[in-house]
């Protein structure tokens, strides 16, 4: 056992042995231990390593207690395709009130009219809303130009046409060493081979979204879809001016806000900083900064846009995962609480005191700072790839993903930056000062780390060294500080 996972292990070791959660989780273990020990061990062993952990994936949170256990149980068991009241299956009642309640709580707390609660992930959510817009904006219309109520109606020759029209479709999305995503229309994704796809960036010199090369690109390409939003953008999106472009040129404006959900639901972006009033159709999952249970979710204001969203199951998804949404009715109720909204200043104040403790100890920070919950960091000055940072950072504890930065001449796979996220060390209830001090920990591995040729005397793009003491030093002051901030301490040792 390590110094780091002793002294975690003893933080928690004193606290809510006796807690409902510690005793659910108790007894959940030697219920699984009983049918299969190792993955009662594995669970354990997961939880272990969180615990042992600094996690700064941008992407990843720590849902609660009540989320946890609201996925574990019999709603799993049942099939629920279509809506609610509105079933392909009998016996849906209280499918049916638990995903009533999830929407009820998604519209309260988004402000939107419309939500769809039964994507079982980013990816899913963004297939059911480029299907709506598609089915709205393609086939509605060429149902009715051939007096067609439904696409069985159609001759095989129109049909025929129809089909190859939806291919033939146009979208903008945000370039991806830019910050976007794989599922705003790139080739290794459906969403590439279903859209003729032209990307945006940001600015040589300043890094920021290039709003006026996204209004030249609309005019040229005239897109049916104009998706915003990003997975490593550090800066907040001017959404209304989003609208204005998709307005000018025609489009439906589409944002995914699966990373920054939790600062909307927060109300740290309001005005023209809210995807919910000024975007036609808004996708998110609900595990990152909004701290629910790993899923999807649609949102709209567009009345004649959401009858199709509603046929998400089963155009593109499997059966609603019922377990899930009642996880999601827990997150979205959480999330409506005050102090969800102090969770996401805070988040974003975190994010900003990292990037300002990095910056000062001679890191790079991609567009010199960050306005929502994540920091992207050039490692070059380091004299390292993306890649060699990671697992450098991952030896002594803290863990982060590498992620291109815009212009990267390193690729994808190696890049030349790491992609840091507060949701996470904000949940166990780290501060600025804990910031600063991450910061340190983070430089203080990287500047001892040293790349390292291949065996064969080659440079290499992932091999390193990084000084034992130093390694163990770093991973000692990682503890400390998940010694004083322990995640689930009323969960206890299991
Ligand atoms: N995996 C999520 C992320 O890290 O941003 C979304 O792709």
């Amino acid at each position: 056992m390590t110094v780091q996972e002793t002294t975690s292990t003893q933080s928690v070791n004193n606290a809510g042995v006796d807690s409902p959660e510690a005793l659910a989780y108790r007894a959940a273990l030697d219920v699984i231990g009983a049918v299969e020990p190792a993955v009662a061990d594995h669970i354990r062993g997961e939880l272990g390593n969180q615990r042992s952990q600094l996690k700064l994936i941008a992407s990843e949170n720590y849902a609660s207690p009540a989320v946890l256990l609201a996925m574990g149980n019999w709603f799993s068991d049942k099939y629920a395709e279509g809506t609610p009241g509105h079933r392909f299956y009998a016996g849906c009642e209280y499918v049916d009130k638990v995903e009533r309640l999830a929407v009820d709580h998604a519209k309260a707390l988004f402000g939107a009219d419309y939500a769809y609660v039964q994507p079982h992930s980013g990816i899913d959510a963004n297939l059911v809303a480029f299907w709506a817009i598609l089915a709205h904006r393609v086939e509605a219309p060429f149902l009715v130009d051939h007096e067609a109520k439904h696409v069985n109606d159609l001759s095989a020759t129109d049909w025929e046409e129809l089909r190859q029209s939806f291919g033939n479709q146009r979208m903008i999305g945000m370039a991806l060493n830019a910050g976007g995503h794989l599922t705003h229309g790139f080739r290794p994704n459906i969403s590439g081979k279903l859209f003729d796809q032209r990307s945006y960036g940001v600015d040589h010199t300043t890094e920021m979204l290039d709003y006026d090369q996204v209004a030249a690109t609309a005019r040229e390409f005239k897109p049916l879809v104009l998706v915003a939003g990003y997975s490593a953008y550090p800066r907040k999106v001017d959404f209304a001016k989003m609208r204005e472009i998709a307005d000018e040129v025609g489009a439906t404006l589409m944002v995914d806000m699966a990373h920054f959900a939790g600062l909307v639901a927060g109300g740290v972006f309001t005005g023209d900083f809210d995807p919910i009033p000024n975007a036609h159709i808004v996708t998110s999952t609900t595990h990152k900064s909004l701290r629910g249970p790993r899923g999807g979710i649609v949102l709209s204001n567009e009345a004649d846009l959401v009858e199709f969203v509603d046929k998400g199951c089963p155009m593109v998804l499997g059966g609603p995962l019922s377990n899930v949404m009642a996880a999601k009715a827990v997150a979205f109720s959480e999330a409506r609480q005050p102090e969800f909204k102090t969770y996401a200043q805070q988040v974003t104040d975190n994010a900003a005191a990292l990037a300002e403790g990095i910056a000062k100890r001679g890191g790079r920070i991609v567009t010199g700072g960050t306005d929502n919950h994540l920091v992207l960091v050039d490692v070059q000055p380091f004299g390292l790839t993306g890649r060699q940072a990671e697992s450098s950072l991952e030896a002594a504890g803290v863990i982060v993903n590498r992620n291109s930065i815009p212009f990267d001449t390193n690729g994808a796979w190696y890049t030349s930056g790491i992609r840091l996220g507060t949701p996470a060390l904000t949940t166990v209830g780290m501060d600025t000062s804990d910031m600063d001090e991450v910061a340190d920990i983070i430089c203080g591995v990287l500047r001892s780390t040293e790349p390292v040729p291949t065996k064969a005397g080659e440079p290499s793009k992932a091999h390193f060294d990084l000084d034992d003491g130093v390694r163990n030093d770093q991973r000692a002051r990682a503890a400390e500080l998940l010694a004083q901030n322990p995640l689930y301490p009323t969960i206890g040792q299991l």
